[in-house]
């Protein structure tokens, strides 16, 4: 279980993040922990699954990424294994081949000479804006700075190794930039069966401004980011973080005063335009086709419901 719990650790304390990266690197675990356990395979497999979706409740590409590996099949242990390693392989691909797909339908949304303004620290929305670069079109970026981890760093440095040109700017600086912003390109942690995105904190507001502006919002998401647990009602859990991340010992001791550190909101799917996932760019109305099509909802150790089931091949 260390490999487990080394990689829950790693996925709390931000050390991994992102949710492409947090879904791919809790199935490298769940797949080397498979290889090394001997005996009681399924009861092992279950609670390793349930530690690693326990580190952090919003992003729903883990919760897909492990129900997808665990729908392993098999008589012997040995099978049970073998198909596991299988599953977890394909998702891995699934990850990897997703993105650049993203990269390639998405870039023909930005013209030659655009700004782009992203936020956060997005692999799928940064995809875009690097196979856009690659073809040879001059794109600026405005990334915001996405306080209070300052993912935008992150960014920031990103694509300036990348040979693009970047500005940084503060998260309240967007809407005195949005006139010369060109079209916003963000990443997603949930989308839900109605349309609604769920993804770093600020970017409800970005997409509010960008409405206001005309400035056309697109979502860069892979199909693993559609949450089938919506679709039977469930609310999304947004993050709330430790306030210490917000606030200094002088202020958070101060018994006046409340820090409250939401780590996503909500943006509706009124504010976007389109969604870049790897089999299509789909209007947001369209997130319950994704999710009968493509995805399974299963509650580990409760009643299963099978929705139609289609795996990624
Ligand atoms: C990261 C974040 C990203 C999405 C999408 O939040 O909100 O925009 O996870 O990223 P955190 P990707 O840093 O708190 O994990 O496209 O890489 O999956």
């Amino acid at each position: 279980m260390r490999i487990v719990e080394d990689c829950a650790r790693k996925i709390e304390r931000m050390e991994i993040r992102g949710a492409g990266r947090i879904a791919r690197f809790a199935v490298e675990a769940l797949k080397k922990y498979a290889l090394e356990i001997r005996g009681d395979f399924d009861g092992k497999m279950r609670e390793a699954s349930m530690r690693l979706l326990n580190t952090r409740p919003t992003a729903v590409s883990l919760y897909n990424a492990i129900n997808y590996v665990m729908g392993y099949h098999g008589e012997s242990e040995e099978e049970k294994r073998e198909s596991l390693i299988k599953r977890a392989d394909e998702f891995i691909r699934w990850v990897d081949t997703a993105r650049e797909r993203i990269g390639e339908i998405g870039s023909k949304r930005l013209k030659d000479g655009s700004t782009v303004l992203t936020h956060c620290n997005s692999s799928s929305a940064l995809a875009v804006i690097k196979k856009a670069f690659d073809e040879g079109k001059e794109i600026k970026v405005f990334a915001t700075e996405s306080r209070p981890r300052y993912q935008g760093h992150i960014t920031a440095r990103e694509l300036a190794e990348y040979g693009i040109d970047v500005t940084l700017i503060v998260d309240s600086a967007v809407r005195y930039f949005m006139k010369e912003i060109d079209v916003v390109v963000v990443g997603a942690d949930t989308i839900t069966v109605n349309g609604a995105l769920i993804n770093k904190i600020g970017t409800s507001q970005i997409a509010l401004s960008a409405k206001e502006a005309r400035v056309p919002f697109i979502v860069a998401a892979e199909t693993y980011k559609f949450s089938p647990k919506t679709l039977l009602g469930e609310l999304v859990v947004i993050e709330e973080r430790e306030g210490s991340e917000v606030a200094g010992k002088d202020l958070l001791s101060n018994p006046k005063i409340h820090v409250r550190n939401p780590a996503f909101d909500v943006t509706p799917r009124d504010y976007i335009d389109l969604i870049v996932t790897e089999i299509g760019a789909i209007p947001p109305e369209m997130s319950y086709l994704i999710i009968r099509d493509h995805l399974q909802y299963k509650e580990f150790g409760k009643e299963e419901i099978s929705l139609n089931t289609k795996h990624y091949d």
